[in-house]
């Protein structure tokens, strides 16, 4: 691992409250010392030079003070220093943390002159890389921070913060535990396989298996399935022709399920996109300006954007207008979406008959459909039931338990998953010892890869750079 003290404005940028600047490493304490002036010793050089510069700092303490750029005479700001001592830290590194004034010249300073005294500026996600890479937590606690960040509605920091605790973890390394049982057994009969048949027991070996590993494996593939969107969230589109409603629906949605929203980078797009808060599950939600056919350069690459989106999305409302009979574009409209999860919304149900059916063609009538009024707000929430029961499996709602595997988790857990079922199957066939104890050795790593025992250094990288730089 680099060795390097690094660095970093931990808060966002612009104006707040106060601005965090943490140093992890061996340096961070001699560094802070070298900039630092207790607010008793501003006026009093003399202590510094019988003593190491930094022995006044103790432990686990915050300090009153100053920055002081000594080469120019100085001061950048009034500040709190905490100093954190290795290995009871974040990074299970030495830390200290500069809070500032927050104000981004005041904190650049401080962040400048951090560096000239020799720290690297951190990568995005360092400082939880190292607690990672240092045995503080393992790779699903890691995740689970940038979940607990993300998180936007209650379900899914219950979600993360279960994650961070420790419960996956625990969870993967029991049933790690079981399975590195039954390999030693395995490996055991290998070495003497005189007495195989005794040492190895095909029917107990194949029930623990069964009980103590496949049926954990299986319960948390399903949690995955069941529950994944809760932390995962959906994404779902309004597509119709014009003046259909969809800016309406948009708007009510809006006004009654808002959900927690900070800007993430990279979703600005010529779409208008907002995240709700539909039964616990966050579904970002856009509004197309329009499927139809046009030589406006300018719509043509919003509906290029449109199209593009709607690949993406895992849900489509598709609207139609209950007023008026469906028309040429509302066929074609349907053709670009065929092939994704729709629902079909038949809006302005407010001005036909309580009983009226509107007339579609027959392979529209296995769609899931429902009548709504945006304008008077009828039907908004059976809509949303039906949106959250066609995103969560049959038991999404009921999981009670917070462990919920994310999409790496449960590829992992269906590979180990395989290998366990045909090592079920080679001991029923009295296949070698050799054989099935490569299964479950691999069956193990596939876990291994979860909590990142045995995870490559690219899937590693890739988690930690969905970090932000800070943290
Ligand atoms: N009567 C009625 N009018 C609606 C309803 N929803 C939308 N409208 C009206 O239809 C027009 C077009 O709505 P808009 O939301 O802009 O449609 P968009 O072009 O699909 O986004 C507006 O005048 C809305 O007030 C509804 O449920 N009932
Ligand atoms: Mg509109």
């Amino acid at each position: 691992m680099d060795s390097a003290t690094i660095a970093a404005i931990a808060t966002p940028t612009g104006r707040g409250g106060i601005g965090i600047i943490k140093v992890s490493g061996k340096d961070a304490f001699s560094i802070a010392a070298s900039i630092f002036k207790k607010s008793a010793s501003l006026s009093d050089d003399s202590r510094e030079t019988d003593k190491p510069p930094f022995s006044f700092l103790k432990s686990h303490r915050l300090y009153h003070g100053y920055i002081v750029d000594k080469e120019k005479g100085r001061v950048l700001d009034e500040v709190l220093l905490s100093v954190m001592l290795a290995p009871h830290t974040y990074t299970m590194e030495d830390v200290v943390e500069i809070n500032t004034h927050s104000g981004s010249v005041v904190q650049a300073s401080i962040l400048n002159l951090v560096l000239k005294k020799g720290a690297k500026l951190a990568e995005p996600g360092e400082f939880t890389k190292r607690a990672y890479l240092n045995g503080r937590i393992d790779l699903t606690q890691a995740e689970a921070v940038i979940d607990i960040i993300n998180s936007k509605t209650d379900k899914a920091l219950e979600i993360a913060t279960s994650q961070i605790k420790g419960d996956l973890k625990s969870r993967i390394e029991s049933i790690r535990g079981a399975l590195l049982d039954i390999l030693v057994e395995t490996e055991v009969a290998i070495d003497f396989s005189d007495d195989a048949g005794e040492i190895l027991n095909s029917d107990r070996t194949i029930k623990k298996l069964e009980r103590r590993v496949v049926d954990d494996l299986k319960e948390l593939i399903e949690k995955y399935e069941n529950a994944h969107v809760f932390r995962d969230g959906l994404k779902m589109v309004v597509v119709g022709r014009p003046n259909v409603g969809k800016s309406s629906l948009m708007n009510r949605l809006i006004q009654e399920d808002r959900a927690i929203v900070t800007p993430i980078p990279g979703t600005t797009r010529d779409l208008i996109e907002e995240t709700l808060n539909i039964h616990g599950i966050p579904v970002i939600i856009a509004d197309t300006a329009g499927l139809h056919e046009t030589d406006d350069p300018v719509e043509v690459i919003g509906i290029e954007k449109a199209q593009e989106y709607i690949r993406d999305s895992d849900l489509i409302l598709f609207m139609v207008d209950a007023s008026d009979p469906l028309i040429e574009e509302d066929y074609k409209i349907y053709e670009i979406i065929s092939n994704k999860q729709l629902i079909i919304v038949i809006n302005k149900s407010d001005l036909v008959e309580d009983d009226f059916e509107l007339e579609v063609p027959d392979s529209w009538n296995t769609l899931p459909r429902i009548k709504i009024s945006a304008l008077y707000g009828r039907g908004l929430n059976e809509l949303k039931d039906l949106i959250v029961h066609l995103s969560i499996g049959e038991h999404g709602l009921e999981v009670q338990n917070k462990i919920i595997p994310n999409l790496r988790h449960k590829m992992a857990l269906e590979r180990s998953l395989q290998l366990c079922v045909a090592a079920i199957e080679e001991i029923r066939k009295e296949t070698s010892f050799e054989f099935i104890a490569i299964d479950i050795k691999e069956a193990v790593e596939s876990l291994g890869e979860i909590i990142g025992d045995t995870t490559t250094d690219d899937v590693i990288d890739q988690i930690f750079s969905r970090f932000c730089i800070g943290k």
